[in-house]
């Protein structure tokens, strides 16, 4: 009797692409969240693979996978079977499990406390989508004044730590593979519309100037990057998407 195969494993997904010793990461030019799975992999030399999809037209092999139809998406092959992973904060604790060096603090309650302000990081991404879908001005303001309450929070937090220049200290982390892409969004918002969002916060402004200067951060996206960020947000037609559109038109 052959052996029962396991009941999440697709054993002919119909990939496009082969899958052998190097994962696989299924990503999106402008995804926020690929970004941290793409920073922690740099981080540890990992060999991957990137699979970049439209997400406004999924292919059928990535819906067939995806039980959530999000990026990113780590494909890893076991024996002949594919075994997707989902979730990029799922993804970055499982590369930092398997993957040497660890980046996510050894004790325990360090180690949690970093994955809550991992999860703070997507409160900020959501704060974001809400900039840059505020159909007025108004609704701009509102998320600019949330993520700047947020950032204030930040600081605080930031201000506990013995030096830095990395979230927790001296030692980049998991944490700040999060919080890269946050910044990103505004090396391309604030040229655009100035959210003042680190004025006045001056460990923010340093552990944010550092981030923008690792490698790793730098090198998760493609040069026409900012490009492409513009023309999304000026795809969404919003109160920012106007201002890029009249601005290109100007
Ligand atoms: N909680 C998810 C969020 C991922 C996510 O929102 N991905 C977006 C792109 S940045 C996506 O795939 N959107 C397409 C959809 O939801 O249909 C994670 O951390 O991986």
């Amino acid at each position: 009797m052959s052996a029962a195969p396991s009941a999440s494993v697709p054993r002919d997904p119909g990939l496009p692409f082969a899958i052998g010793e190097r994962p696989v990461l299924v990503s999106h030019a402008l995804c926020p969240y690929v970004q941290r799975a793409v920073i922690v992999l740099a981080e540890k030399g990992v060999d991957w693979q990137r699979v970049d999809i439209d997400l406004s037209n999924k292919p059928a092999w990535f819906t067939a996978l995806s039980p959530t139809g999000q990026t990113p998406m780590l494909l890893l092959r076991e024996g002949d079977a594919v075994l997707p992973l989902f979730e990029s904060a799922v993804i970055c604790d499982y590369l930092d499990e398997t993957r040497a060096p660890a980046l996510h603090p050894a004790a325990p309650l360090a180690r949690a406390r970093h994955r809550a302000w991992g999860e703070f990081a997507s409160a900020m991404l959501n704060g974001i989508w809400q900039l840059y879908t505020a159909r007025e001005e108004a609704g701009f303001l509102a998320a600019r004044d949330t993520l700047r309450q947020r950032c204030e929070r930040l600081e605080s937090e930031l201000a506990r730590r013995a030096g830095g220049p990395w979230f927790g200290g001296a030692a980049f982390s998991v944490v700040d593979a999060a919080f890269g892409p946050v910044w990103r969004y505004f090396e391309v918002i604030d040229p655009i519309a100035d959210t003042t969002l680190c004025e006045r916060l001056p460990q923010l402004q340093q552990w944010r100037a550092a981030l923008a200067q690792r490698p790793s951060v730098r090198q998760a996206v493609a040069p026409d990057y900012p490009g492409r960020l513009r023309e999304f947000f000026a795809r969404q037609g919003g109160w920012l998407g106007q201002r890029v559109a009249a601005a290109a038109l100007g």
